[in-house]
């Protein structure tokens, strides 16, 4: 196996650690995933691709948002101070506090 190393030599001699450890036949499953993984990593995939997609879909729920956004986790900065979302008015989070 034939891989560009980095320039740094931490980088290089970690490099050379792992490229031992793939090409040693004592370890013929390293970094491979067993079959019977198979399916929870798949399912897995299908979760997370499904968490960004709700993700993606609560920028509608955040920018529908008209009350006051005090105790909201997600909202956006109403800078014409009109109680709605405008196109250009940022996203943010709010800092975790106690209530
Ligand atoms: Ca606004």
């Amino acid at each position: 196996m034939d891989l560009p190393l980095p320039p740094d030599r931490a980088g290089r001699r970690d490099r050379q650690v792992l490229l031992a450890i793939l090409e040693d036949p004592s370890y013929p499953d390293f970094l491979t995933l067993p079959d019977e993984n198979v399916p929870a990593f798949q399912n897995a995939g299908m979760m997370m691709g499904n968490g960004f997609d709700a993700f993606v879909g609560a920028f509608g729920f955040i920018r529908a948002e008209t009350d006051d956004p005090a105790d909201d986790v997600l909202t956006y900065d109403d800078l014409n101070g009109n109680a709605v979302w405008d196109t250009d008015e940022p996203f943010h989070h709010s800092p975790v506090t106690e209530r």
